[in-house]
């Protein structure tokens, strides 16, 4: 394939991604009525606990989510997040899910605050004690299906690859699995190689019955996300087993749909649906093969430690 490079390096760009920087107290007015009660002036949302707890994590964040790559669904969503629920003063700084991860680890570690764009199914919720702040506004949605698509022509093409990728169904925690191995230090390879290797009989039905070929070429593209990293060299070295040679392309969010729509890669495993990814499916579905879903349950939303004082995403105001 010969993708434009350009989708290769957004993934790793930094920048600030801002809906409204303005600082300011912009509660003047009300702040007579609010005597006594020594918060910022949030007189709108005085009848929880919360109030306090939301202006301190505000000023101990500097009103920063840690976010993931600028593509991302979650991203997007984490934007709209901010404006319905009025949240002007914070941002969302993108990064990479690495990144993301590396905060997440630190401030853990030492017990500070923060707040990420995070996603089941993930390896931090084994490794910490989170939880998504509630979201009453269903900005995130509900639970999200990881879905598959191929290019059109790749059933006449490749029929056993098609197949194949239109049985692979597995489970939250068969991803976790994997995720888990990686994070722990082992090759992505490896790990989906153990997961294969304890789930045979899984695998197996989905080739039964295939015939192997003999060095055909397939090529899948997926976003480094920790998630289809494991999701799409799984089904890789699946594809390899039965006879394909298997190149495995990172791309950014738009640039995967983009390349299986355009027929330039044979197809992905990392289509989050209805939500997260509906805006690039209004692009890009119509071009594309829809080989159903892969995996159910999978979710989005923003995420903090245990020990944070807050529930909800309207705490933050
Ligand atoms: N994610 C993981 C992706 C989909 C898979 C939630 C980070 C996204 O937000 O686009």
């Amino acid at each position: 394939m010969k993708l434009n490079k350009v989708g290769m390096i957004a993934g790793l760009s930094l920048g600030l991604i801002a809906a409204g920087c303005g600082g300011e107290d912009n509660n003047n007015e009300d702040n007579t009525a609010n005597t006594g009660n020594n918060n910022n002036g949030n007189v709108e949302n005085n009848e929880g606990n919360n109030d306090a707890a939301g202006a301190d994590v505000g000023e101990e964040l500097d009103y920063t989510i840690t976010g993931i790559d600028a593509g991302a669904g979650i991203m997007s969503a984490a934007e709209e997040a901010l404006e319905v629920y009025g949240l002007e003063d914070w941002t969302v700084q993108a990064s990479s899910d690495a990144a993301m991860t590396q905060a997440l680890g630190d401030a853990y570690g030492n017990e500070e605050p923060i707040i990420v764009t995070g996603w089941t199914p993930h390896w931090k919720f084994a490794a910490y004690d989170l939880k998504y702040l509630e979201d009453p506004e269903g900005v995130f949605g509900e639970s999200e299906d990881i879905k598959t698509f191929a290019r059109e022509g790749l059933e006449e093409d490749h029929p056993e690859a098609y197949a194949v990728l239109e049985n692979f169904y597995w489970g939250e925690e068969d991803m976790g699995t994997i995720m888990m191995e990686v994070n722990e230090g082992a090759d992505e390879r490896e790990a989906a190689r153990d997961w294969i290797d304890n789930n045979e009989d899984v695998v197996s039905e989905w080739t039964e019955g295939l015939d192997a070929v003999d060095g055909e070429e397939i090529e899948l593209v997926f976003v480094a996300w920790d998630s289809e990293i494991a999701s799409t060299n799984m089904i890789g070295l699946v594809l390899e087993d039965l006879g394909y040679d298997v190149t495995l392309t990172p791309l950014e969010a738009t640039y995967m749909f983009q390349a299986v729509a355009d027929g330039e890669a044979d197809g992905m495993v990392a289509a989050w649906l209805p939500l997260t990814h509906d805006h690039l499916l209004e692009d890009f579905g119509d071009s594309m093969v829809d080989l159903g879903v892969n995996l159910e349950g999978a979710r989005t939303g923003l995420v903090v430690p245990e020990y944070m004082d807050i529930d909800s995403i309207e705490d933050l105001q």
